[in-house]
């Protein structure tokens, strides 16, 4: 096992990775830029180090620092935790050439998971299903026409060096074909200096479903469930569950082999995610992400696995915790992404400090955040604040749950996502499970009316909850007290 792990992240999923560190008894690095000198995860590391301006290219994203006080603290690996340099093929190459383990898959496999063509080629190949349309580069006009007419419209314009959402157009008829193509071209040269665009069968309504994968450096692979990730707004998750409402054992089958297959089809090794587009009946492999994703406690939940600890694991060299035989579902798990954003003003960043802070609790409930009360969350970085996630028996006792949650969350100071996701526990088709990826946008009118009643009643109760609040000296006072413990926390675990 490493001895000392840096975690080249921040936040909440610094955190995450510094929780599965201290049960395995490893010791943790953060790295910390100047905007986040009194953030938790820096607390909560064993060591911590400064490494330069806020700006991410400053410090999250130098590849060339963050190498440099690993090597100075003597850190064996580095986890890259999801957004930032996770996927970043170089990070790898670096680390490689300085003796340091990445706790992730290997270059070559995030590079060609990275490019879409050459992602779509791979799983075709392995006999994975994959949306009808061609796997190469179109490269006239002519080309695309008979491509189109022969898959039939409507279709989509994607770019290559695409994902999350941006450069793709699509299509209903032939003349808007030219157009689409353009552009697109244009827009992925611009935005990933790479024009090659592909086309594909535009599904209409489909589901996001997507599976865990983890595999060992000793040739095991097992998929560990799937998550249905439909609610979304802008390429932006906002709800996540497992297991997918319309998961049968059958199907968990057929698309967990088909995930595996995926997996082993490249040599995959450590945690990834293989995406599927569900729609009637059929599903298709749409990218493959070879990171550990934000919506990953949800699989922990109904599987009971730590997938942290075992990204660990399997890059210190130990096998695989379970064979695929030893996993199983219990219940329903549902995750609420918490984000400093104004839901009512389409979903506006909403930075600022968090005046009051009273997380949840009680039966089934798992907070993922790296906030506390009088915290500012910087204007630097994504506008997530905290992960509420919950279990149930039932997927209807999880959104129940969910809804005694949201309603014990106190956030005061900035406007959070937290409305909406009461409108949405609220909502008769999210209840019955109707979903596909264009849900919000349908709901839009619904979901509004919803929020501004509860934003209404927020109000009321929370000016009934600040007559009782604690004043000000005291909130200081546990501020400190709470920075104070995890401190100690620190010197403990030094001694140790
Ligand atoms: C599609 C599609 C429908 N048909 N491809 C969006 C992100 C990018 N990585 C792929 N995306 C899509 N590709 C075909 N052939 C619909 C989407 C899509 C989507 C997919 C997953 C989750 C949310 C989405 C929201 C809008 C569009």
């Amino acid at each position: 096992m490493f001895n000392k792990v840096l975690i080249a992240n921040r936040g909440e999923i610094a955190i995450r990775v510094m929780r599965a560190c201290r049960e395995l008894d490893v010791k943790s690095v953060a790295v910390y830029s100047d905007a986040d000198k009194n953030s938790l995860f820096a607390k909560y590391a064993d060591e911590a180090y400064s490494i330069g301006e806020s700006t991410p290219s400053q410090s999250y994203l130098n590849i060339e620092k963050i190498i440099d006080v690993a090597e100075k603290c003597g850190a064996d690996a580095i986890h890259p935790g999801y957004g930032f340099l996770a996927e970043n093929s170089k990070l790898g190459k670096e680390c490689e050439k300085h003796g340091i383990k990445l706790i992730g898959p290997s270059g070559s496999v995030i590079e060609s998971m990275g490019d879409k063509i050459t992602s779509k080629k791979l799983m075709r190949k392995a006999g994975v299903p994959v949306i009808p349309g061609t796997d190469k580069g179109i490269s006239t006009i002519e080309e695309a026409v008979d491509i189109a007419e022969s898959i039939g419209y409507p279709i989509i314009v994607k770019a290559s060096a695409g994902g999350g959402g941006i450069g793709m157009r699509t299509v209903y008829e032939r003349d808007e074909l030219i157009r689409a193509i353009e552009s697109t071209q244009s827009v992925a040269a611009s935005a990933f200096g790479d024009s090659t665009v592909f086309i594909e069968k535009y599904l209409e309504e489909p589901r996001h479903i997507e599976f865990q994968i983890m595999a060992d450096e000793h040739g095991n692979t097992i998929h560990v469930a799937d998550r249905e990730c439909s609610i979304q707004r802008r390429h932006q998750k906002l709800i996540e569950e497992s297991p997918s409402p319309i998961m049968t054992d059958e199907l968990r089958e057929r698309m967990g082999a088909a995930a595996v297959k995926a997996a082993e089809s490249i040599n995959y090794t450590n945690a990834g995610t293989v995406e599927f587009l569900y729609s009637n009946g059929d599903f298709y492999f749409l990218e493959m992400n070879t990171r550990i994703q934000v919506e990953h406690p949800i699989t922990e939940i109904v599987t009971g696995i730590d997938l942290v600890k075992e990204q660990i694991k399997i890059a210190s060299g130990k096998e695989i915790c379970c064979a695929q035989e030893d996993i199983s579902v219990m219940g329903h798990a549902l995750e609420c992404r918490i984000n400093a954003e104004d839901p009512l003003a389409e979903f506006a960043p909403n930075p600022g400090k968090i005046t009051g802070y009273r997380s949840p609790g009680g039966i089934g409930v798992r907070v993922d955040s790296g906030v506390y009360m009088n915290y500012s969350i910087p204007t630097f970085y994504d506008s997530m604040i905290s992960k509420l996630i919950v279990w149930g028996r039932t997927r209807k006792e999880a959104i129940n749950r969910m809804e005694r949650a949201l309603s014990e969350y106190v956030i005061l100071g900035v406007k959070t996502t937290i409305p909406f996701h009461k409108a949405m526990m609220r909502s008769p088709d999210f209840r019955a499970g109707k979903l596909n990826t264009h849900f919000v946008d349908e709901h839009r009118k619904g979901i509004m009316e919803e929020m501004e009643k509860i934003v209404l009643e927020d109000k009321e109760r929370v000016n009934r909850l600040k007559s009782t609040f604690l004043p000000n000296k005291k909130v200081a006072a546990i501020t400190a007290a709470v920075e104070n413990y995890m401190s100690t926390a620190q010197s403990q675990q030094k001694q140790k």
